[in-house]
């Protein structure tokens, strides 16, 4: 027997493996695998089996490379700074990919630039991929990354298979996601998965900037094709463009398999909430800067209550049999921004992030930790920082010290108060979803949809103050339709159809709620405390879901009766502020999400939502 004859096992298309077991591998993920191979040209496949010997290889070849620094004042957490060009998401760079343009995206008024998604056609996309995939993993490493979203086995989670050239981007999967031998245990040649490429990418010219992140920002591109659950990112190794089962998977293509099946895909937090020994789970969709992780992780400051955390970011959610809305959440971790995370914004995420955690762009102590903007009160005095680009940085300096995008990437089981039933497989059930902006003026502290139409009308008309971009001053409000608009895998008027039709699919259907902490007097102050006391608020619903009669009618929805929102032990709260409604304001607000619908959804707007649209200005010109 010649030697040569038996690589049969420890090759794939004449690459070697140099970790893991091919026979793990389906055929069919064999041949994606073996397909990718030969557009991108790896030196060594490795196939990834989730083990903790695994994972500490990693980070040790990851800390030779320059990419991760050890945090030695805690346990098992490292420090990871990018190239300063790959930083954050980039929507411009990320797009859908479909036969038919409206299938991706509302066909917005002429001369109005779209904003609810960008298209290429299938051709368009082959091409882009060939200019840059081809011989992309020269000289390096193919990881086989075999993830679930969701917890294993469960009906409602989905299995994914990511090939990437980043073992940063596989130690943050296994955080992230499920990885490894317990998803391919489960897998045979029926198994569905959704197909997840991914490169950092080689600049054309070659030349790499920075070689402990290498990228490519000028030619990123993130792809998705709904036809055929396939993923393909090139150019970042960062946050949502590289761990591609969050926000590819989980929301957009994770979208588009809801509507056929017939559930959500949803940016929403999911908590469960027990007064007095009965317990409900709430989900609720934000935008971005809106406190998601600190409501999802909230402490109550009212006595007898108690929350428990299910997920920050994402929930799959389906009715089940009994007509019961239940979801999960499809992730294994916290990617959390760090910049105001601090004892006082959120203890319980500062009890979950100090062991085996990978800190993105955040700044270092040098005392062997980590600093950001609001962990002030949290460091020694005499110890020197140095920010996320590695320069030293003292509190007169006029940057911040960490990346107002870094995160802490984080396992979701060392919360303290992660819910028992965080990785049931059926999902919790959900008795409420709430939306939520930061809205300084005219929006009151919480009111309730009237019925389920105004609800999705409520959750199309989402809109959030954020920083404007530098050339303007100051804030703005932006439309954010259900805290999902840079997450939407297909039409925005048939995700609107699709969450209408959901009234068909049950007698049961949760209320629906619209909450707004960040309203401002007009001595700029905040009305609300917010953080704890938020429990307040959803000690108000609580009654709702108990059919209490605590809510007036108002032309907008319904607001707390009179004393019904209890502020027990709480002084100096302007309720009439807090839930003043002004005509003038209300007009202008119908007019802009009216304006919005027509110029960015147009003809794919569902005519229950234009009459809705209707139905509240009549409301508000009575008011
Ligand atoms: O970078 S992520 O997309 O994962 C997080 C976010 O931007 O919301
Ligand atoms: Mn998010």
């Amino acid at each position: 027997l010649k030697l040569s004859n038996y690589p049969v096992f420890h090759h794939l298309r004449g690459i070697s493996v140099i970790h893991g077991d091919l026979n793990v591998l389906t055929e069919k993920v064999r041949a994606y695998v073996e397909d990718k191979i030969d557009l991108c040209q790896p030196d060594t496949i490795h196939i990834c089996d989730g083990t903790d010997r695994e994972n500490s290889n990693l980070l040790n070849l990851l800390q030779k490379q320059g990419t991760i620094v050890p945090l030695p004042k805690y346990q098992n957490c490292w420090l990871a700074r990018t190239n300063p060009a790959d930083t954050a998401r980039v929507e411009s760079k990320t797009f859908i990919c479909t036969e038919k343009k409206s299938d991706t995206i509302p066909t917005p008024e002429e001369g109005v630039k779209g904003s609810l998604g960008n298209w290429m056609s299938p051709e368009h996309m082959d091409k882009e991929v060939i200019a840059r995939f081809t011989g992309c993993m020269k000289k390096r490493t193919m990881y086989v990354i075999p993830f679930s979203m969701g917890p294993v086995g469960s009906p409602l989670s989905k299995i994914g298979i990511q090939l990437t050239d980043s073992a940063y981007v596989v130690a943050s999967m296994r955080i992230m996601t499920r990885i490894g031998q317990a998803v391919t245990n489960i897998m045979d040649d029926t198994t569905e998965f959704v197909k997840c490429l991914h490169s950092v990418g080689t600049p054309l010219n070659g030349v790499v900037e920075n070689p402990s992140w290498p990228c490519d920002p000028e030619r990123t591109l993130i792809l998705h094709k709904p036809q055929t659950n396939e993923i393909v990112s090139y150019g970042s190794g960062y946050g949502g463009n590289s761990l591609l089962g969050k926000k590819c998977f989980a929301l957009r293509i994770g979208s588009t398999i809801a509507k056929r099946e017939g559930w959500l895909a949803e940016h929403m937090l999911i908590l469960g909430i027990t007064k007095n020994g009965k317990k409900r789970y709430i989900a609720a969709a934000f935008p971005s800067a809106c406190g998601k992780t600190n409501l999802a992780m909230m402490t109550p400051t009212l006595p007898g209550y108690k929350v428990e955390c299910v997920g920050d970011d994402i929930a799959w959610m389906r009715f089940d049999e009994n007509g019961q809305l239940r979801a999960i959440n499809p992730e294994n971790g916290f990617f959390g921004v760090a910049p105001g995370t601090s004892n006082a914004s959120n203890p319980i995420a500062m009890k979950t992030i100090f062991k085996n955690t990978i800190f993105t762009n955040v700044a270092q102590t040098s005392d062997g930790g980590v600093y950001w903007e609001g962990m002030e009160n949290e460091i020694n005095d005499n110890v020197e920082i140095t920010d996320w680009l590695g320069k030293p940085w003292n509190k007169n300096s006029k940057t911040p010290a960490a990346h107002p995008n870094s995160r802490f990437c984080t396992p979701a089981k060392q919360c303290p108060i992660i819910d028992p039933l965080w990785e049931s497989p059926e999902g919790v059930p959900i008795s409420a979803i709430l939306f939520g902006g930061r809205r300084p003026v005219g929006v009151p502290l919480i009111h309730e949809a009237k019925n389920w139409r105004h609800a999705v009308f409520m959750g199309a008309s989402l809109r959030s103050e954020a920083t404007a971009a530098a050339e303007h001053k100051g804030k703005i409000i932006m439309h954010d339709p259900f805290a999902m608009r840079p997450f939407f895998g297909y039409n925005f008027g048939h995700y609107l159809q699709h969450w209408l039709n959901m009234e068909k699919r049950t007698t049961n259907l949760p209320k629906v709620f619209l909450v707004n902490w960040f309203r401002k007097g007009s001595d700029g102050k905040f009305l609300w405390p917010g953080f704890g006391e938020n429990c307040r608020v959803l000690d108000w619903i609580l009654k709702r879901l108990d059919n209490e009669d605590c809510a007036d009618n108002t032309p907008i929805g319904l607001i707390p009766k009179k004393d019904s929102l209890n502020l027990e032990g709480l002084n100096g709260i302007d309720m009439s502020e807090l839930f003043k409604l002004d005509a003038e304001f209300w007009e202008q607000e119908i007019n802009a999400i009216q304006k919005y619908f027509e110029e960015q959804v147009g003809k794919d707007l569902p005519p229950a939502i234009r009459e809705e649209c209707d139905k509240l200005k009549n409301e508000i010109k009575n008011m």
